[in-house]
């Protein structure tokens, strides 16, 4: 069974907005394992160090402070493909261009708002969980619905 992990993260404007429930639903229904999760408001520090790739953009700052304006839900889950699978959930990251049934397509307008994040490779998602996560916090589990899954 695979143990493929991916970085999700419920911005600020998600919190704020109630949508917690909603996005969680919809990786528990399609089948991925939960195991690490916590309400957590980010730093500077951090944030650099996750969108490092970005620092020199123009939206940088802008990102930052959309970034800090409030917690964020850091989650990792666990399951076959979820890297590519989560960022089909997630839809593009301008919500114009994401479609109906995804998560930017169904709860966003603006890209500057845009609810939630994902990493795009296996190796994003290893460093993003570590930046986020203690090796402690990833709980280690077995999930009794996995039988009915692969
Ligand atoms: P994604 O979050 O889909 O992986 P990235 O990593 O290219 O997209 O961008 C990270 C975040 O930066 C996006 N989620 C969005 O909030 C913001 N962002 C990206 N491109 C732009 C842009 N052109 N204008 C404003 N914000 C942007």
């Amino acid at each position: 069974m695979s143990t493929e992990r991916t970085f999700i993260a419920i911005k600020p404007d998600g919190v704020q907005r109630g949508l917690i429930g909603p996005i969680l639903t919809r990786f528990e229904q399609r089948g991925f394992k939960l195991v690490a999760l916590k309400l957590t408001w980010a730093n500077e520090g951090l944030l650099r160090q996750h969108y490092e790739d970005l620092q020199e953009k123009p939206f940088f700052p802008s990102l930052l402070s959309y970034m800090l304006s409030g917690p964020v839900l850091a989650t990792v889950w666990e399951g076959k493909d979820v890297v590519k699978q989560g960022r089909v959930i997630l839809g593009a990251t301008n919500p114009l261009a994401s479609a109906p049934g995804t998560i930017r397509g169904d709860f966003a307008i603006d890209m500057g708002r845009n609810v939630i994040h994902g990493s795009d490779s296996v190796e994003t998602a290893n460093r993003e969980i570590g930046l986020w996560f203690k090796n402690e916090e990833l709980v280690d589990y077995k999930s009794a619905l996995n039988a009915w899954i692969y």
